[in-house]
């Protein structure tokens, strides 16, 4: 079972140059699924970057912190009895997975050591927080690396409030045990003053994908996508799907009360995989994402989740029974995408029915008023898949024809708004995440829109999609896709303020 859920179904409305993607009959969702035939043109060979990749380097580790921290988090290996007779081996946080629920309070400064028992070097990235560059959690914004063995201290002052996460933001190339391929994640919850909405319990679910292998990609290719280049690169696919390290009907139900309010934060804690839910007989009504809430909160029957996304949304308890929560796809759920629902009192087998087909759509959540501030510049991106390098197993990904390190950064002016336009020039989705600050969508395909905040936008194949951001937190700046498989192999640039 491959690569299964990375494209899926999400096509924004109106965009005729997409199709839907489909299956090949053996579970394989091609790379090139979404690409019709007119009017694609990717970018050739040719414009391989002369130059192999570089080991990425971190800065030499600071002083050993003295006292005790707030929080304590020990990278280490471990065993998780994922469904029945399934046991995966992985790295971790705490020896679990996802890692312990981290609650900070909003502007009260936190100490947090991260010991790093594994074999290998790390780093823990604090996502979605405003924090300073060092203490981020990306080496290619000076945040130091931990050697195997060592203690590394974070400290910063959580802000804004909202659902954010952290995980490790190592680089894994083809070593497909380690980033975020591994059990590195975890719920990292900013607490603010305000209450976003009532709730009877609340309830936090992070996906993920195990086993991960090399699927090659060419033949599939062929057969769906004869215009487009042919490259001899992989793509990566799973045996296995886990909502809370649990395959569906392995782990404890989520237990509820008929009439109850349920706050379910959702986080898509996979390394390559976009995913698409449901509660048959429910609906979400979604009240924040990426942890920030919307101006337009609204009911939907399904959910759509990119690569390092989370979605705030409150489920009402009002459809008695025994209920499937799981990917809309079966083959996802045969893998094991999904938990189990259960109102009190009520038994039997869990319940699926398929929901009625319906496009992903961002701005359903935004106003659909034009953004009232105009950028003080506008950086168009441009996204290519450029094949894959010598005898790399995967892709080269490159953003205006270079690919990390080889591209120079953007710069930009504290207190300056700035557009970035994302154009995505090829056949995959691109999970777009900006650290250290968050954006507001002002832009899909033709669509204007305001005020919907976030730090990951999943840009759809040969879609356009613009963010506005001000550059409010000096400090080195790293800008991605949150595919492991594609940052690690060049879709990165950072952003420098100068002056
Ligand atoms: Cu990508």
């Amino acid at each position: 079972m491959v690569g299964l859920e990375r494209r899926m179904l999400l096509q924004p409305k109106g965009d005729a140059q997409l199709q839907s993607s489909k299956s090949d009959g053996s579970g394989i969702m091609n790379r090139r699924s979404f690409i019709s035939s007119a009017g694609v043109l990717l970018a050739s060979s040719s414009l391989h970057a002369a130059m192999p990749f570089q080991a990425k380097k971190g800065s030499p580790l600071p002083a050993q912190p003295a006292g005790k921290a707030d929080h304590t988090l020990r990278i280490d290996s471990c065993s998780l009895e994922i469904g029945p007779g399934v046991t995966v081996e992985t790295i971790g946080y705490n020896g679990k997975v996802p890692g312990p629920l981290l609650r900070l309070r909003e502007g009260v400064p936190v100490t947090i050591d991260v010991t790093n028992a594994s074999d290998d070097p790390d780093i823990v990235h604090w996502h979605g927080l405003a924090i300073d560059s060092l203490n981020d959690g990306a080496m290619e914004e000076g945040s130091p690396m931990i050697s195997a063995g060592s203690t590394h201290r974070y400290t910063f002052t959580p802000k804004p409030a909202g659902t954010r996460w952290y995980h490790t933001h190592a680089a894994a190339y083809d070593n497909l045990k380690l980033g975020t391929y591994s059990g590195q994640f975890g719920f990292l919850l900013i607490e603010g003053k305000d209450q976003p909405a009532h709730y009877d319990q609340e309830i936090n679910l992070a996906i993920h994908h195990w086993e991960p292998s090399f699927v090659p990609m060419v033949e599939t290719m062929r057969e769906e996508s004869s215009n487009v280049p042919l490259t001899t690169g992989s793509d990566v696919g799973y045996k296995y799907a886990t909502i809370n390290a649990h395959m569906l009907g392995a782990g404890e139900p989520i237990r509820v009360k008929q009439g109850e309010r349920v706050l379910m934060r959702l986080l898509n804690a996979s390394a390559t995989e976009n995913v698409v839910l449901a509660l048959p007989g429910h609906t979400f009504m979604v009240m924040a994402t990426d942890g920030n809430p919307v101006p337009n909160p609204k009911k939907v029957e399904v959910l759509s989740l990119a690569v390092a996304e989370r979605v705030d949304a409150i489920v009402e308890m009002n459809s008695p029974g025994v209920w499937v929560l799981g990917s809309t796809l079966e083959k996802a759920r045969e893998m094991g995408l999904g938990i189990v629902v259960e109102y009190a009192g009520k038994t039997g087998t869990p319940v699926w029915k398929d929901p009625a087909p319906v496009d992903w759509d961002y701005t359903q959540f935004a106003s659909s008023a034009a953004p009232t501030q105009t950028a003080d510049e506008t950086f168009i991106l441009t996204f290519r898949d450029n094949g894959p390098k010598r005898d790399a197993k995967f892709d080269t990904w490159t953003i205006n024809n270079k690919s990390w390190p080889e591209i120079e950064p953007l710069m930009v002016q504290q207190g300056k708004r700035y557009r970035l336009v994302f154009r995505n020039g090829s056949g995959d989705q691109h999970p777009i995440h900006l650290h250290r600050h968050t954006f507001e969508v002002t832009q899909i395909g033709k669509k204007q829109m305001s005020g919907l905040m976030k730090d990951v936008i999943n840009v759809m194949p040969l879609d356009t999609v613009q963010v506005d951001f001000v550059a409010n937190n000096p400090g080195d700046t790293l800008m991605h896709c949150h595919q492991q498989l594609h940052m690690d192999y060049g879709f990165m640039q950072l952003i420098k303020y100068s002056g």
